[in-house]
């Protein structure tokens, strides 16, 4: 299942269990500040009682307690690197808070989890490599397991993807939208058609389908239904076959649900959602006119006149086929995201 960025305050995320940026003594119930404080608070005094018997929790590793009071059924309690002006293995520790969360969360039989950005504030490692660090793990545990792992984004400013790269595709989608709307004003003026000696504009002129029911159409029709091209769906496991991966590698890195694409395989008609195809096109790495191709089979197409589209557009351009990293982007442009 899915990694999903979400904004939002985790003590109100609804799943099996949240993850806890905590201190090495899990006394985030005295006071504590940060992302620790405001779940204690939440949860109410069990949580604070029960986190007394664990005994404190060392930099990198990861224990577990009941949810109490909050919406979930158990919070993993994980304790972050701080940072010292990038001294120290604080990489590797932040990486191990994520790989011990999750393998706790499986330990536990969780099927959903919500991560904070872990170190990132208090801890002051900076927000663009916490996030890095986490979208990585979460994303290499992914391959192997199936869960719903949410990642959640509390301030805007905790969602900066590179600057350089936001600069870029900012710039992309300007010249797109000058282009598109050049284009615009060209159809607007070309509108309606110029009559020529006094003729009826197109638009006007008599219609030039032949009555409903006429034999010789509803030959065509059959003979156009039966020439029917291959479906979407048809194309998504032809494309899996010459790739060489599997359904599950597909969909894994279309960071699309096992449910979801078992009904797509099992529907030779069945009609997905624009994000899903690009979320498979993406998996699949296809250049821009398959992309479009596949679009196309599904009744869509990509356009210069929304952002989405637009961004999308650009990581195919620049061969950049890591839907995580797409998604980076589609968030920080407050757009929906690809695949979940
Ligand atoms: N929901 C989601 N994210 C949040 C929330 C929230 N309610 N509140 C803050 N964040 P921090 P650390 C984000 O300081 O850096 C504690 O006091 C916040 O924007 O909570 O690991 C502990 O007791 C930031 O991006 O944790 C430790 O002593 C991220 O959560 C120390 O701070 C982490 O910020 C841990 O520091």
């Amino acid at each position: 299942m899915p990694l999903q960025m979400i904004r939002e305050d985790i003590t109100r995320v609804r799943c099996d269990a949240i993850v806890n940026a905590a201190n090495s003594a899990l006394k985030g119930g005295e006071g504590g500040g940060g992302v620790d404080g405001a779940i204690h608070k939440a949860a109410g005094p069990g949580l604070d009682e029960e986190c007394r018997t664990l005994g404190g929790c060392e930099v990198g590793r990861a224990k577990i307690t009941k949810g109490y009071n909050l919406p979930c059924k158990y919070v993993i309690h994980t304790v972050g690197p701080r940072w010292f002006y990038g001294k120290g293995k604080w990489p590797e520790q932040l990486a191990s808070c994520y790989k011990e969360s999750l393998n706790l969360a499986k330990e536990y039989g969780c099927a959903s989890v919500a991560f904070p950005l872990i170190s990132t504030g208090a801890f002051g490692c900076p927000k663009e490599q916490g996030l890095q660090i986490a979208i990585s793990e979460i994303s290499r545990f992914l391959l192997e397991n199936d869960m719903l792992v949410y990642l959640v984004l509390y301030d805007k400013a905790g969602f900066q993807v590179s600057k350089k790269l936001v600069s870029d595709i900012a710039e992309y989608i300007d010249e797109c939208y000058v282009n598109e709307h050049r284009y615009d004003r060209r159809a607007q003026r070309s509108y309606p058609p110029p009559k020529e000696n006094g003729a009826a504009p197109l638009a006007q002129s008599a219609p030039m389908a032949p009555a409903p029911g006429a034999p010789r159409a509803q030959q065509s029709l059959n003979d156009l239904l039966n020439t029917m091209d291959e479906s979407f769906s048809q194309m998504l496991l032809r494309k899996i076959d010459e790739k060489g991966i599997s359904d599950a590698q597909c969909y894994k890195k279309a960071n699309i649900d096992r449910k979801l694409f078992s009904k797509i395989r099992s529907d030779v008609h069945y009609r997905p959602s624009k994000n899903t195809v690009l979320a498979f096109a993406v998996a699949l790495e296809l250049p821009l006119d398959e992309v479009q191709d596949m679009l196309m089979k599904a009744g869509f197409a990509l356009s210069h006149s929304n952002k989405f589209d637009i961004i999308v557009e650009y990581f195919i351009k620049n061969q950049n086929y890591n839907v995580f990293e797409i998604n980076e982007a589609l968030f920080a442009f407050d757009q929906p995201l690809l695949g979940v």
